[in-house]
């Protein structure tokens, strides 16, 4: 009798399909669902953001973990009742392992999809906004599990880089340090979720989906097993101006502050706060980058299934 306990994973079927063929599969996570967003808004943006990745030209795979399995490509229902049912937990990667043996639910976040992405054999993820280096961290010590998962995790990550809540510098520097590549696609900068740019230069600029995927298999073939992070910039008409993000940001800090919120709650917090400084501006340019930004995940991982193909023995 195999002693391997293995993690059960329960395949969309049409997800299934596309892996068998060598055709492209981008993983979504659903943590921005139940946790990002409000119902129903985060129901039907994460059918436009489906939609968004097939228009794009890949199968969407968004992760869940459901009745102490990872589902690979929740169904249309899964998504209703994700979206709908207050409750269900985030789990990160540390989380992961407990939320299976109990046979439980739970929505995965950047981390916890990447780890689900890889044992099923996905090597693209999108997602709008990574975790990060929390502004203040060098007293809180509050990074996101998501850049350690990068060290861990052979699967692209495509973003719009990370909210103005974080520490954008650090969060750069710690990617730095820890050999995670880091390139922006049709972009000179590091962008900072709805705003284009975060001020900061990117350090490699790519235009091309064929040349991002092969620095995709360039970084695994150096017998690297992490992650790559590809960052593209919001739409010009969904960006939200710096100095106003900046602003809101300021208001929120100094609620949460005044409120005591901290750790795993406090992105969700600053989200709604910020949200609710500015009228409902950055839930709209929100719903916008993960939309946008989904299709062009998708769009790359077409590319590097092409450059697969191409480059099969
Ligand atoms: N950033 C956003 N929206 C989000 C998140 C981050 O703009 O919803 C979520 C993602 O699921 C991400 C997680 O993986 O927060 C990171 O949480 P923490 O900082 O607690 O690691
Ligand atoms: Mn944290």
């Amino acid at each position: 009798m195999s002693t391997r306990n293995a993690i059960p994973l329960v395949f969309g079927e049409e997800v299934a399909e596309a892996l068998a063929a060598g055709e492209p599969v981008l993983a979504l996570e659903s943590n921005v669902i139940t946790h990002g967003l409000p119902y129903p808004d985060n129901a039907a943006t994460a059918h436009k953001v489906e939609a968004a990745v097939r228009a794009g030209g890949a199968v969407p795979a968004t992760i869940g973990v459901d009745d102490g399995r990872l589902l690979i490509g929740m169904g249309e229902k899964d998504i209703e009742r994700f979206a709908s049912t207050p409750g269900i937990p985030k789990v990160s990667s540390r989380d992961l392992p407990v939320v299976l043996a109990r046979g439980g639910k739970g929505a995965t976040t950047v981390a916890s999809s990447l780890v689900a992405a890889e044992l099923a054999g996905v090597p693209f993820f999108a997602s709008a906004g990574i975790g990060g280096v929390h502004r203040g961290a060098e007293t809180s010590m509050d990074i996101s599990s998501d850049l350690v998962q990068f060290t861990r995790s052979k699967v692209a990550v495509v973003c719009a880089g990370a909210k103005n809540i974080l520490d954008l510098n650090l969060t750069m520097e710690y990617l730095e340090t820890q050999c995670v590549p880091l390139v922006s696609y049709r972009s000179d900068d590091f962008p900072a979720f709805y705003c284009a740019s975060s001020g900061i230069r990117s350090p490699h600029r790519i235009d091309k989906p064929e040349v991002v995927a092969r620095v995709v298999e360039n970084h695994w073939a150096a017998g690297n097993d992490s992650a790559v992070v590809i960052t593209t910039p919001p739409r010009a008409e969904d960006a939200v101006d710096s100095a106003v993000a900046e602003a809101a940001l300021q208001e929120a800090l100094a609620a949460a502050e005044r409120d005591g919120i901290r750790g795993n709650a406090i992105t969700k917090y600053l989200m709604r706060a910020i949200d609710k400084a500015t009228g409902g501006r950055t839930s709209e340019a929100n719903m916008a980058v993960l939309i946008s930004t989904a299709e062009t995940g998708a769009r790359l991982a077409a590319a590097h299934a092409r450059h697969r193909r191409e480059h099969a023995e």
